[in-house]
């Protein structure tokens, strides 16, 4: 590692080696302490989970110097900072992470095992920081490890949920939730119980006009909540730099109840204050790519929001600097419109309570924020109802209704009587009721609107902020192509394969700068390269057999093709095509002679997911899954050429353990909707091909591992409307393939067909949205090829290591630096000596 560090940070780093551990007793003597002391146990009763606390005490206790070291530096040095707002933080466990990080893993490995544990096993004790629902959550965990070790002076801003996102079991074929109490023994966070903020919610606003005639507005009343800050340090890999993840957690203002109340035997109600005010950060909605308008959910984003604001402004009033300087010293960027309150909330701080005048304010609010869009999904755009807004926010509805007025009368002026115009792009959706629109909003008040891969930034230009690209011109507007932590997603989850990579590129600083994969290619042809390369990939399949096994108590053939899908469980991302094309398949098995199936390409199909416990069709499509492989997982005729297998509770821990062990992964939305995906790059980076669609980055993929290393198939984005009005104007028929499908689920082969009517009509008699029927002959055929390229497997693995080789671009380093660049105006902190 030393070695591939470059020079102004070498020192520092060295440095940093010394407030590591000496060696691996040095770290056993800090277990052992923290077993004895902190724990209060014995070494003689240390089990794993004791042995997982303690060592990571002993490892936090090295990540806090360089996390205060890192703070002060950033304070000193009182240059810009970028504050990422997000309402999910998906980030998994944090042992490990920390561990590389730090680049004492070997000496930590050593150590337990002296002390008679294995480190995989301590590893798997910890229990996932599960604060987000899918790609949008584990976005913002792989951007904290990217700002973090490109030295980025940033912070993130967050919720910290009692209970993340649900525990998903399957009982009898069906998902069960089952709440996810994290929080028992979570070492990663610091209680910070004087860095408090008071949150206001309801009341009514005054104005009057003060001796100068400017209107003021006071907003007095309603209900205060305490918003109290624990702080999560965030190591960069190979740096000392060790940034802060702040998640604001929800008390009652009174302390713990109402005395008064108590007192006089009010019990009940001194309690429902208490537990009003804690409602507001327990649980995180689990909902993905779906907006329920829901009032607790408001209640949360503006808590989160104001908290996250006063601390940033408490933090640039320290610097003593004029307020026109705001925006050259803090970027904030919003995380989908979750955050856009936060534009409200600083223009009411900047004119009610610091007196500037309405322009000013406004410029420096435009100037502060970017807004990056995730989706194009209609029901996934924020909307809240103005009767809501004026309950619970009276002032900021106000604040709403002005900036839309000043921004109406621009576009007027621009668009001269072009009614309809205003109504498009009005802030406010005249509805019955009134709606706000948060993504109006967020544009308005931003600099800078982002997309997440390129087709997804050209749709929202053309489609639903076309509007938009009329009045602000085209440079508001950019590209900025998703990426993923290639420590996370390769090192850590694949150390064998990452081992292989630096022992070809000379040094792990293909880590550090992804584009240094490219040496690899050099190697595709080494007889030895290659032949490690496989094995890696069965190790791999071997481990994911043996949890298969054990969670499943299926057997199945590592040897077998693994094709994986596992995702959040949506309609637009086509689960429900995968699994009727496993049935097809298994019909044409069921209908070949013992000869013939022999030469069928043996494969397992797995999925994992989690369907949003309101969404009827996800659940159904987990159903089906499930019963399909209660066939075909029994049917002795089929044996190993097929296995279904839907592995239970996907989540971070988990992909980090499926996506090294995938063949082939499913990436098949329906062309236009799928904004990026992320899952996409890391099953590529970890030597998986892939089957997709044309859509979100799988475009850019395809750009640059090339066309003979992907398999897509299917109808494009620009073709998709025609083909939708079809489905209700034209004739629709059913693919005949599709039909058998059909046929087989209607004659009970998987069970009581009542169970899975709603995936049926909805391809047959309900326009078939999401165009499966469409693409379903193309898919059934582009498997073929699959099936087809694998039994070539000299040809798989030289795909396997081209694609690997090209996939430098898709690092989260890269994006970020896009990022810091074309929308932040931020640069890295050097560490020079400390
Ligand atoms: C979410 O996970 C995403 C978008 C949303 O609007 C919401 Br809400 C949740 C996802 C997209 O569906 C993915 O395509 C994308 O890769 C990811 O956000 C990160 O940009």
């Amino acid at each position: 590692v030393e070695a591939s560090i470059p020079e102004p940070q070498r020192k520092a780093w060295l440095e940093h080696q010394t407030s590591g551990f000496k060696d691996k007793d040095g770290f056993e003597t800090e277990v052992v302490r923290h077993v004895e002391t902190t724990l209060a146990r014995s070494m003689y009763n240390c089990d794993e989970q004791a042995a997982y606390s303690a060592c990571s005490l002993a490892f936090r206790d090295r990540l806090i110097l360089e996390w205060n070291r890192t703070q002060q530096r950033q304070t000193f040095a009182d240059s810009k900072r970028v504050y990422y707002l997000s309402l999910e933080f998906l980030m998994g466990r944090a042992l490990d992470n920390a561990m590389l990080n730090i680049g004492q893993k070997d000496v930590a490995k050593a150590g337990l095992a002296e002390l008679g544990f294995r480190i995989e096993d301590v590893i798997e004790q910890e229990h996932d920081a599960a604060l987000g629902n899918g790609g949008l959550g584990r976005l913002a965990a792989c951007f904290l490890d990217s700002l973090a070790s490109l030295n980025y002076p940033a912070w993130g801003y967050g919720l910290r949920y009692r209970y993340g996102i649900f525990k998903q079991e399957i009982i009898d074929g069906y998902q069960v939730e089952v709440p996810d109490y994290w929080l028992d023994f979570n070492p990663w966070e610091f209680p910070r119980h004087d860095v408090t903020v008071d949150i206001q919610f309801y009341g009514h606003v005054t104005k009057r006009t003060d001796d100068n005639g400017k209107t003021i507005a006071t907003w007095d009343g309603g209900e205060i909540v305490k918003a109290v800050a624990y702080d999560v340090p965030i190591p960069g890999y190979a740096t000392p730099s060790t940034n802060n993840l702040r998640l604001w957690s929800s008390k009652a203002a009174s302390g713990e109840f109402d005395f008064q109340k108590f007192n006089s035997g009010d019990y009940e109600n001194s309690v429902a204050d208490q537990q009003r005010a804690e409602t507001i950060s327990a649980v995180l909605y689990p909902n993905d790519n779906l907006d329920r308008g829901k009032e607790l959910r408001l209640k949360q984003q503006y808590f989160w929001v104001a908290a996250s604001l006063y601390d940033i402004v408490r933090r640039f009033k320290k610097s003593k600097r004029a307020w026109k300087e705001f925006p050259e010293q803090v970027a904030i960027q919003l995380n989908d419109t979750h955050p856009t309150l936060a534009v409200v909330e600083l223009q009411r701080i900047l004119v009610d309570l610091e007196g500037l005048d309405w322009d000013e304010a406004w410029g420096i609010v435009t100037n502060t924020f970017g807004y990056t869009n995730h989706t194009v999904l209609p029901e996934a755009l924020e909307k809240w109802s103005v009767p809501l807004f004026q309950h619970l926010l009276p002032r900021h509805l106000q604040l709403i209704y002005d900036i839309n007025l000043f921004f109406l009368q621009t576009v007027e002026r621009k668009f001269p009587k072009d009614r309809d115009m205003l109504g498009r792009v009005s802030i406010i959706e005249e509805a019955q009721p009134k709606m706000v629109r948060m993504a109006h909003l967020a544009i308005v008040g931003s600099h800078k609107v982002n997309g997440v891969a390129e087709l997804h930034s050209d749709l929202i230009k053309t489609t639903i902020f076309k509007d938009f690209v009329e009045v602000f011109g085209p440079d508001k507007f950019t590209n900025v192509t998703n990426g993923i932590t290639p420590r996370r997603w390769l090192h850590q989850a694949n150390p064998r394969l990452s081992e292989l990579i630096s022992s070809k590129t000379g040094s792990q600083n293909f880590l550090k700068d992804l584009t240094e994969l490219a040496k690899i290619e050099h190697y595709k042809d080494d007889p030895d390269f290659r032949k490690e390369w496989a094995e890696i990939k069965y190790a791999n399949k071997v481990r994911l057999a043996k949890y298969i096994k054990k969670t499943t108590g299926v057997d199945v053939n590592p040897s077998a093709l693994f094709d994986v899908q596992v995702k959040r469980i949506h309609e637009y991302k086509r689960q429900q095509m995968n699994i009727f094309g496993v049935i097809h398949r298994y019909l044409t098995l069921k209908s070949l002679s013992p000869e013939e199936r022999k030469k069928f390409q043996p494969k397992v199909s797995i999925f994992g997911g989690k369907a949003a416990p309101g969404y009827w069709m996800a659940k159904q499509i987990i159903h089906l899954i499930n019963a399909v492989g209660a066939v075909v997982n029994n049917d002795k005729e089929i044996g190993d050429l097929l296995k279904v297998i839907f592995l239970e509770d996907y989540n971070v821990s988990k992909a980090e353990m499926i996506i090294p062990a995938s063949d082939l992964s499913e990436h098949i939305s329906t062309a236009g909707t799928e904004a990026s995906g992320t899952s996409n790059m890391k099953f590529v980076l970890n030597g998986g091909l892939i089957i997709g669609t044309c859509d979100g980055a799988n475009i850019e993929i395809t750009r640059e591992i090339g066309e003979q290393n992907i398999f897509l198939f299917g109808n494009l984005a620009e073709d998709v409307e025609d083909i939708r009005h079809n489905h209700t104007y034209g004739s629709h028929t059913v693919d005949p393939d599709l039909v058998k499908v059909f046929e087989a689920i209607e004659k009970g082969t998987f069970g009581e067909p009542n169970d899975f009517m709603g995936m049926i009509s909805a391809v047959r008699d309900h326009g078939d949205f999401y165009l499966v029927s469409d693409d379903f002959h193309s898919y059934i055929e582009t498997q073929e090829l699959v099936d087809k390229a694998y039994r070539d497997q000299e040809g798989w693995i030289t795909k396997s290591i081209e694609s690997v080789a090209r996939m430098g671009f898709f690092s989260s380093d890269r994006c970020i630096n896009e990022y810091a660049e074309g929308i932040w105006n931020i640069e890295p902190l050097p560490i020079k000596d400390q």
